[in-house]
């Protein structure tokens, strides 16, 4: 599984960075929603789903945190995401998990949907048997 990685430019000069974000240029889809996860308490896992439709861009603005993402075939246990310059691809149909927050971390996520739990598969063995469905 190749990790996409976007390299957002930074427009800087002597007052500090500023970073553009935009929809069909940086970001390869529409973006219907943003959130963001930050407070995230020590220890803490989340995720442990895969999106049927959703594809999301994933951008770090502050602190770390690491990915484990899985395609059905290949698993990459650690994505570190630890610049706001950075984004971070996340196709569907690629489960993933995130762990390890620091305690700054803001992890911002832009999606290509509007928030539906239908889009969501939660089992990992349900994931496994639609990746399968889906060769
Ligand atoms: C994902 C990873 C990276 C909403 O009401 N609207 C929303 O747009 C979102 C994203 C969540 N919620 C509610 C649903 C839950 O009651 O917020 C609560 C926490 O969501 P969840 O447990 O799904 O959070 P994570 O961190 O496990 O997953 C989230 C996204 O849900 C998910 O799409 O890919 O971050």
């Amino acid at each position: 599984m190749k990790v996409e990685f976007v390299n957002f430019d930074i427009k800087g000069d002597n007052r500090g960075n500023l970073i553009a974000i935009e929809q069909l240029k940086n970001i390869p889809f529409e973006i219907q929603r943003v959130y963001y996860i930050f407070n995230t308490k020590e220890g803490v896992r989340r995720g442990f789903h895969a999106h049927k439709n959703l594809k999301q861009m994933a951008v770090c603005l502050s602190g770390s945190c690491k990915f484990l993402l899985d395609d059905g075939k290949e698993k990459i246990d650690e994505v570190v995401l630890d610049s706001s310059q950075k984004g971070l691809l996340i196709e569907n149909m690629v489960w993933h998990e995130m762990y390890d927050f620091s305690v700054d971390c803001i992890l911002l996520v832009l999606a290509s949907e509007y928030y539906n739990e239908n889009d969501y598969i939660r089992d990992y063995n349900e994931f496994l048997k639609e990746c399968k469905n889906d060769r």
